[in-house]
């Protein structure tokens, strides 16, 4: 199976965020890029540097000023405030009335929903291989190559059309996604990510041709909380089109693999051409940001689930972080028997 990562992924690499009110070691690491890139390796896959296609593709799915900001935001922060430290916004909009600015820190301020994406000099060189790597899975897949995986860094899932959120800055899944659909009819994205996939959710949100569905830790006392509730459901077009399936922080394995199911028929049902996947293994029971109890056995049960509806698939990394099994989940998801060489 083909890999897909970029040494410039690595370049991104926060070492805080403000939580709990205070600075906090930042779990979205380069380090992470590196385990699951060995842990291909040894399995036996080739890792290929993805091909560049451009800012098209990202346009597609996200506002073209939001994309733009990112790749001066460093230079321009350095120079407007004299610091090199990354930067992070410490304003943010209000609901009403707001508009973009013309200084970096008012339109990081508006880009950014919370103080987890901070942006650095390797910043947008990251981002912008990343998404490429989804880029580049999708049209493989879309060819015919058979899964794909993009391992995508940094990850995508809770960035919007305009608001980076949750360590995601592009949408890497709804950039493969997008990519489908100008092959197939009717694409699905399914995340289970342990968190829930909100960015994915509003991208598609009126949209009839995505099905987006996302199996996570429920919201309402867990990020990204204002969004993953089991009521939203799509508009528009999109009207049943979006389907959460919400867990309750200790549910272990069999419970979560019971609820799994509710993804696969939803996708089923709704005649899926072509499937992304929201790859996280950040519900493994030993994961830092885990309230769930995954094991490794699980993450090949998944995989074989995925694998059994047999369509056009493209794996798109998203979190999993540094806990003790991260390369252990990894491995047993990826030698469950779907995956060839
Ligand atoms: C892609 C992805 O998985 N993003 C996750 C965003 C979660 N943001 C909040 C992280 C809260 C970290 N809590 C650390 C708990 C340590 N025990
Ligand atoms: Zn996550």
């Amino acid at each position: 199976m083909q890999v897909l990562f970029d040494d410039r992924q690595f370049g991104h690499a926060p070492e805080f965020y403000f939580r709990l009110g205070a600075n906090s070691p930042h779990p979205e690491q380069p380090e992470r890029a590196r385990l699951l890139r060995e842990v291909m390796i040894k399995l036996g896959h080739t890792i290929t540097a993805p091909g560049d296609f451009g800012l098209d593709p990202i346009y597609a799915v996200h506002d073209r000023d939001y994309v733009d900001f990112f790749r001066t935001a460093y230079v321009r922060w350095v120079k407007g405030t004299g610091y090199t430290h990354p930067a992070v916004p410490n304003y943010h909009t209000g609901r009403r009335i707001s508009r973009v600015p013309n200084s970096v820190i008012g339109q990081l301020g508006y880009f950014a929903t919370d103080t987890s994406c901070p942006v650095m000099e390797g910043t947008w060189d990251a981002i912008y291989w990343s998404a490429q790597c989804a880029v580049d899975a999708a049209r493989r897949v879309a060819a015919g190559e058979g899964p794909v995986y993009a391992l995508c860094r940094p990850p995508g899932h809770h960035a919007s059309k305009d608001a980076s959120n949750g360590f995601c800055f592009f949408n890497n899944a709804a950039v493969a996604a997008q990519e489908l659909c100008g092959v197939f009819a009717k694409v699905a994205i399914l995340d289970m990510d342990t968190h829930a996939g909100n960015g994915t959710e509003d991208i598609f949100y009126d949209r009839g041709d995505v099905f987006t569905t996302s199996m996570h830790t429920d919201p309402s006392n867990y990020p990204p909380h204002f969004a993953g509730y089991d009521d939203e459901r799509g508009v528009g077009d999109g009207e049943g089109c979006h389907l959460n399936v919400v867990l309750t922080p200790g549910d272990d394995e069999a419970q979560i693999l019971i609820r799994f199911d509710e993804m696969m028929a939803a996708i089923h049902d709704f005649g899926a051409e072509a499937l992304v996947i929201s790859l996280g293994f950040d519900m493994g029971s030993d994961d830092p940001l885990s309230e769930v109890g995954m094991t490794a056995t699980g993450f090949a049960e998944m995989a074989r689930r995925m694998g059994a509806m047999d369509l056009p698939t493209a794996y798109i990394q998203e979190g999993g972080y540094l806990g003790p099994s991260l390369s252990d989940n990894a491995r047993a998801f990826f030698s469950s028997g779907v995956f060839h060489n």
